[in-house]
């Protein structure tokens, strides 16, 4: 029988040396970079929605990917299993151990709630079967309530209850679904979770819900067995303009206002770092500092535009930059790499979308492989530790300890003669990171 996929074959590493396009340069599982595996430092998984559902479409045109995976004369259920068929059979020729998915993604076009848990229920038993005979796990579940109608105000900061009390059926829905799978994570992205204009916006109330309904999702979650983490993943704008969960930080603010940083960490996505301004690793570091390092979406923008174009990660130095601070954080726990990521639309058949996760791939193996050797050779570590020297002893230690007072410090400065501030040495550590990458 003819299967979506069966152009790809099984990818197998060759080296960096091979011009076989269906094959990984860098990425080479079993490899052991700095004591553990690649495979365990990566953690990659397939994002469900792009890779099996999203089929091109823009506001100028209509889908150019055919995502029928069996006769369109089959059921929509019979669809939705040939569709997680085709799901597995791309993970186990990539090699990838993990996956991520929406309630929606998963699920045949229902008529009605009730309809549409029955199918999510009946989906988990066929995915579980898949699960089980293929070793492949569930890095983390989510609902979709950003699409539905019923949320164009909003899901949790909907001014209307009705659309809150749907928001709440699809948590739940979408927690049952990835305890069921043995899923150790469950994301918040708040697609519609923020406002156009505050001339009709209660913005206190709004944030206020959202907390409500995030509190009542751990509870039920932690009733119910689930003891992975919980994310919020962080994204300006689009498609509200103005998002409520803007950046890490702001998030962190969110969190600890209502008592929620226990339970939850982020899931940051590179191209949702971009848009807000920031860089990926500025966002990876505001996670870590905090203890908030959670998951990664990987993917990343294009700087021309202003949205989030989702694109399959090739730019090795925000790899490089991300790994150093996935080590930094001590790896993975629960979270791990999700290809957030989707072929562009002229990009339309099934070898495209292969393309894609190798070089996806082998652009995070090349990013382990240099963070690696820059960790490893340890000069750049070493003149950060160096440029703040000051704080080891004398005034700045005292500063460090809060041993000293304004007042202390105030004559201190006035005692001295010259002023100790020395050069940052940007450019030299830029060319030192070339020199290890390159050498
Ligand atoms: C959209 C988000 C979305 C989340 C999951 O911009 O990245 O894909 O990862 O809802
Ligand atoms: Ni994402
Ligand atoms: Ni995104």
């Amino acid at each position: 029988m003819k299967t979506f996929f069966e152009n790809v074959p099984q990818i197998k590493y060759e080296g960096k040396d091979s011009k076989n396009p269906m094959a990984f340069k860098h990425y080479n599982k079993d490899e052991v970079v700095l004591g553990k595996k690649m495979s365990e430092h990566l953690k990659f998984a397939m994002s469900y929605w792009h890779t099996l559902c999203a089929g091109g479409v823009d506001m100028f045109g209509s889908a150019t990917i055919d995502r029928n995976y069996t006769c369109k004369c089959a059921s929509p259920l019979e669809m939705a299993k040939a569709k997680a068929d085709a799901a597995f059979d791309f993970m186990t020729k990539l090699g990838i151990e993990y996956f991520c998915f929406h309630d929606v993604d998963i699920d045949p076009e229902s008529e009605n709630l009730a309809e549409f848990k029955a199918n999510i229920e009946e989906m988990t038993d066929y995915i579980k079967g898949l699960m089980d005979k293929t070793g492949i796990k569930l890095l983390w579940g989510t609902a979709n309530n950003f699409s539905n109608p019923r949320y164009m105000h909003g899901a949790g900061t909907s001014p209307f209850a009705d659309a809150f009390a749907c928001a709440a059926f699809q948590i739940r829905n979408g927690l049952d679904a990835t305890i069921k799978l043995g899923g150790k994570g469950y994301v918040f992205w708040g697609g519609r979770e923020g406002y156009e204009t505050l001339l009709n916006t209660d913005m206190g109330l709004e944030l206020d819900n959202m907390a409500r309904l995030m509190k009542m999702a751990v509870e039920y979650g932690r009733s119910h067995g689930f003891d992975g983490d919980f994310y919020i993943e962080p994204k300006p704008k689009e498609p509200t303009k103005h998002q409520y969960d803007f950046d890490a930080a702001t998030v962190l603010g969110f969190l600890r206002k209502y008592g929620l940083e226990k339970d939850f960490k982020l899931n940051i996505e590179a191209n949702h770092a971009t848009l807000a301004g920031h860089t990926f690793e500025h966002e990876l570091t505001v996670a870590r500092i905090n203890d908030a390092f959670g998951s990664i979406d990987a993917n990343q923008g294009d700087y021309l535009l202003g949205w989030d174009t989702d694109e399959f990660p090739s730019n090795v130095y925000d790899a490089t930059k991300c790994m150093i601070q996935v080590i930094k954080a001590g790896g993975f726990t629960n979270g791990g790499l999700n290809f957030d990521a989707k072929v562009r639309r002229g990009s339309y058949t099934p070898e495209d979308i292969a393309y894609g996760y190798i070089n996806g791939m082998d652009t995070y193996a090349l990013g382990l492989k240099m963070a690696a050797k820059i960790i490893e050779d340890g000069r750049l570590d070493a003149m950060v530790s160096e440029r703040y020297e000051s704080y080891k002893s004398g005034i700045g230690a005292k500063i460090i300890a809060g041993e000293t007072s304004l007042d202390e410090l105030a004559d201190y400065a006035m005692s001295l003669e010259k002023i100790d501030v020395k050069s940052g040495r940007q450019e030299l550590i830029e060319s030192i990171i070339n020199n290890i990458m390159f050498s």
